[in-house]
């Protein structure tokens, strides 16, 4: 069994991350400022005798080093962000200090403390408007945001660190991930995460453009599950895998998903497409299976269910 430091443990990919390695008999030492995250996401963990919670900064200068020199884990996993795209084109300095100067005051922690591996939370945001479908890692690299550019500067920064000093990195390219905790707040939210409260609350949804645009939606149990493969899965070597299903979903099959388990709520209303959305987007996910052992699990259908009934839906081993 191994201990992970866990950063941005109280966010929503974090807390599922967490709650996963602790079911698998793994320590966890979890790490949030609760600038987004929230100390509810952790109230499984936080019964655990073998989670420990530590509020801190790790963008601070010295912070994470110092826990690392008294923790001494066997890895950390990177998921503490500025999460917020739109927030990074408001706040481009912001994004700098929590999503590129944090990522090399981890590889420096991973440095000094001789941590074996370090799991870092990259983004499908780092391909920009990739021409190539599915998208492949080999990908030409276009982010067109300040936080896309940060995702793939720290994959760098990381993977050079690694090679220097002599650990072993991973970057997770997620996808559109969804699934419990997401936070509906901003208009810009995960679309699942303000359907599900739109229908919750019996209110009609928003369609931009004709609905027919899709994504590759990936379930946040199967992302805490890729995340502990790469933390603790034997003789990995480092590299970038995208993390998702390969399998693309449409506006309009999610709405009608909500629809059918919510009868009553009136039709989605369509308004114009949002400028600069992107049409289809969808990852090839044989790099991971290769890389990692890790195969998506639960379909979107499997996983709406989930989300809606707050029971979990079994998936095949
Ligand atoms: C992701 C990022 C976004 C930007 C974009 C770049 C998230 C949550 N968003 O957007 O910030 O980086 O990638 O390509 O990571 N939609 C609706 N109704 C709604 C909300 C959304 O129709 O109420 C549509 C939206 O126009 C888009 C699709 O749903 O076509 C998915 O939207 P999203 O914001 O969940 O994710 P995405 O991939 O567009």
């Amino acid at each position: 069994m191994a201990k992970i430091l866990v950063t941005g443990a109280a966010g929503f990919i974090g807390s599922h991350t967490t709650d996963y390695l602790l079911g698998e008999g793994h320590k966890v030492v979890g790490v949030d400022n609760f600038r987004t995250g929230r100390k509810e996401n952790l109230a499984t963990a936080l019964r655990s005798p073998a989670f420990a919670l530590q509020v801190k900064d790790v963008a601070a200068p010295g912070v994470l080093a110092d826990l690392v020199a008294a923790e001494r884990p066997d890895a950390i996993i990177h998921l503490a962000a500025l999460v917020s795209v739109q927030e990074s084109i408001a706040n481009p300095e912001l994004n700098f200090s929590l999503n590129v100067l944090a990522s090399q005051l981890v590889a420096e922690a991973a440095r000094l403390h001789g941590v074996g591996r370090v799991v870092f939370a990259s983004s499908a945001a780092i391909y920009g408007d990739a021409a190539e479908r599915p998208i492949r890692e080999s990908a030409e690299k276009r982010p067109v945001s300040p936080y896309g550019a940060a995702k793939l500067a720290s994959e760098d920064l990381l993977l050079g660190h690694g090679a220097c000093y002599g650990f072993t990195v991973r970057c997770q390219r997620y996808f559109n991930v969804f699934g419990a905790r997401q936070d509906p707040a901003s208009p810009y939210s995960g679309v699942i995460s303000i359907f599900a409260r739109n229908y919750r609350e019996g209110k009609s949804v928003t369609l931009y453009g004709d609905g027919r645009q899709t994504r590759d939606f990936i379930a946040v149990g199967d992302v805490a599950r890729a995340n502990a493969l790469a933390a603790t899965r034997p003789g990995l070597t480092s590299g970038a895998a995208n993390i998702c299903t390969g399998r693309a979903t449409s506006l309009l099959d999610l709405a009608g998903i909500f629809a059918a388990a919510h009868p009553g709520v009136g039709a989605p209303v369509h308004r114009a497409a949002r400028a600069g959305d992107i049409l289809h987007s969808l990852g090839d996910p044989a790099a991971a299976a290769v890389a990692l052992g890790f195969t998506a699990r639960t379909g979107v259908a499997a996983g709406l269910a989930e989300l809606i009934s707050g029971q979990p839906v079994p998936v095949l081993p």
